[in-house]
């Protein structure tokens, strides 16, 4: 029997086989899709998947945000630091997730539905941009059962760091509710994704409702924005709205909240509760041709972020290191990550 005791970090949302492609404008057009986004599948998005199997040479690839954060962190913590919790089905497309997740060294713990598919992503790659469009299937019926079983609730006592993707609010925000109150009580810090623009403009009650819990909170540009939109805080500056997300009123305060908003190639923004200065984090360039697509650069950037904070780094030491690793993701196919290990050197 494998210990509890070394996962520090246990990490939840939606396991996704991502279906990807390099396509183009009039595929996007087709299907209603917009370059740079992340939806939910609506009936007219049914043929996509096949679509891009059949005619658009799609790969295979392990995906899910925050399994790809998960796989990002453990890639930079020491062996078994990382456990990660969602719903498959029992086919062929989770044997794949297992499989990367086993080569990352990643421990998973899915919750397996026999009756319902793995969910799958669609990716379209067109130029810097992808848009994904998501089948959540087997992914959809995590449950707080799942959660609170004995072994699987062991691993969330010995957690010393939580981290939810925000995409789980499409799915089981009483989990989310149930390890963001577990982490206050226990002054353990509690990570949260944003996730995608449409998480804070339609699941905004449950994203509020866990807001009070929120020790770090991770978005990009668009979904700051998003959020600001959505809450009628009338912002559009990017450090405003990191601001105004680390002072939001606060369960826990014995930490202070740090908001992070990453900008693509601009630089990474943070901002702590209570501090005025926000500080700038720019990012280290890649050469044009040494990238190969963005789809899972954000959840990099969080899994560098949280191997940081797990491993007790500074606020500094640990953008950078999400930095680090969002760069090795870019230049791989989909969200991976380069083996053998390529070892992280600090760029500041
Ligand atoms: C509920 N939805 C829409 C989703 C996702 C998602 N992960 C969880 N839930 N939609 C897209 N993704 C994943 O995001 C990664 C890139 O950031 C994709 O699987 C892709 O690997």
């Amino acid at each position: 029997m494998s210990s509890t005791k070394e996962y520090r970090l246990l990490c939840l949302e939606n396991p996704l086989l991502d279906i990807q492609a390099f396509g183009n404008e009039a595929l996007l057009e087709k299907y209603g899709l917009k370059a740079n986004d992340a939806i939910l599948a609506e009936s007219k998005h049914q043929d996509l998947h096949e679509e891009l199997l059949n005619n658009y040479d799609a790969k295979l690839i392990a995906g899910g945000a925050a399994q790809n954060t998960a796989r990002g962190a453990q890639y930079l913590l020491p062996e078994n630091s990382v456990v990660y919790l969602g719903g498959v089905g029992d086919d062929k497309y989770a044997a794949i997730l297992r499989d990367a997740c086993k080569q990352a060294g990643l421990r998973v713990e899915y919750r397996v539905d026999p009756k319902v598919p793995t969910g799958r992503c669609g990716v379209v790659i067109t130029g810097h941009n992808r848009s994904m469009c998501t089948e959540l299937g087997a992914a959809n019926h995590y449950d707080l059962e799942h959660l609170k079983r004995p072994d699987i609730w062991a691993l969330v006592e010995n957690a010393e760091v939580f981290y939810v993707g925000g995409y789980h609010f499409t799915v089981c925000p009483a989990a989310v509710m149930e390890l963001a109150t577990e982490a206050a009580s226990k002054n353990k810090p509690f990570v949260l994704s944003l996730a995608a623009p449409f998480i804070p403009q339609f699941f905004k009650d449950p994203l509020d409702a866990s807001a009070p819990y929120w020790d770090y909170v991770i978005g990009n540009e668009t979904e700051a924005a998003a959020y600001s939109e959505s809450h009628g805080l009338g912002l559009t500056d990017v450090k405003e709205i990191a601001k105004a997300l680390a002072n939001l009123p606060k369960k826990n305060t014995q930490r202070k909240r740090v908001a992070v908003v990453t900008q693509g190639t601009g630089p990474t923004i943070v901002a702590v509760q209570g501090e005025d200065e926000i500080k700038e984090y720019p990012v280290h360039k890649i050469p044009e041709e040494e990238i190969n697509d963005t789809n899972g650069a954000g959840d990099a950037f969080a899994g560098g972020f949280c191997a940081g904070v797990v491993s007790g780094r500074s606020l500094a030491e640990s953008v950078d290191m999400g930095q680090w690793l969002a760069r090795l993701s870019i230049k791989e196919l989909g969200p991976s990550y380069p083996f053998p290990k390529q070892a992280y050197s600090s760029q500041q």
